[in-house]
């Protein structure tokens, strides 16, 4: 493989901004050709999913697998997760797909504060960040500020007052944030961070793709991957969906 603009690490203020906030925004990430393929088979996916091979009717089959290792999202799971590919695994891929006046998914504030528990477990040692459940969402069509994009209470994930961060959970109780970005753009923030999905308030559908990485030791989702979609991906994507163990019993 060539070099590529992500091979270097995160910058310092890239690392100090996502220990600050607890997510990062990366605008426009993808191009219209990489997106596509991604969009056809997320509309087929809420359409009419039999009209795809079963490999690809199960997230993050078909063309949406070209995401599992995209560099730019790699490049920052390296440094907060594990600077080893092969201690990373994902655990869980769904599609965010929200069209205005949508009722099924609206304000739902969720997570957030320190915790002992080691899937939501956030940490910082000896100079490191040492994460757990991450979200990797990419957002396949634009999104305007407070219109419907996940909302983030930034720095929650170090909150010590962890069961008393619902005081805050009115949208308009001056904590939450939100962002604006063009299509193809990459958000990642810790699961750790307490969040929401948000009415969805456009034109244009949401359609998001959310990852969940975590450390190869821990998980928190019932697994959902089916044997034709592992099978039809590449060795190096398939290797995201070990079993949960160290990957030194592999040798
Ligand atoms: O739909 C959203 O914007 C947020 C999704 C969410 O709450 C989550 O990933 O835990």
């Amino acid at each position: 493989m060539g070099s590529s603009k992500y091979d270097e690490p995160l910058t310092e203020q890239e690392k100090v901004l996502f220990d600050l906030k607890g997510y990062l925004l990366f605008p426009a990430v993808l191009t219209e050709q990489e997106m596509a393929p991604i969009r056809e088979q997320c509309e087929s996916l809420r359409q009419d999913p039999e009209k795809l091979p079963a490999s690809d009717r199960v997230l993050p089959g078909g063309a949406a697998s070209a995401l599992i290792d995209h560099p730019a999202a790699i490049r920052v799971l390296h440094q907060i997760i594990d600077e080893d590919t092969e201690k990373l695994r994902c655990e869980n891929t769904f599609l965010a797909y929200r069209e205005r006046g949508d009722s099924h998914k609206g304000w739902d504030p969720h997570a957030g504060g320190k915790s002992v528990n080691p899937n939501y477990s956030y940490q910082y040692h000896d100079g490191k960040i040492h994460a757990g459940m991450t979200r990797v969402v990419w957002e396949l069509n634009g999104v305007e500020k407070d219109k419907g994009g996940t909302a983030l209470i930034p720095g929650s994930h170090k909150s010590n007052y962890r069961k008393k961060l619902p005081l805050f959970d009115d949208r308009d109780s001056g904590v939450w944030e939100s962002y604006e970005c063009p299509p193809g753009s990459l958000l990642i923030f810790s699961e750790a961070v307490r969040h929401s999905s948000c009415p969805w308030e456009q034109d244009t559908p949401r359609m998001a793709l959310f990852f969940c990485y975590n450390h190869i030791n821990v998980r928190h989702h019932k697994p959902r991957v089916t044997d034709e979609m592992l099978a039809a991906l590449t060795p190096e994507r398939r290797r995201f969906f070990n079993e949960v163990y160290h990957p030194q019993f592999d040798r």
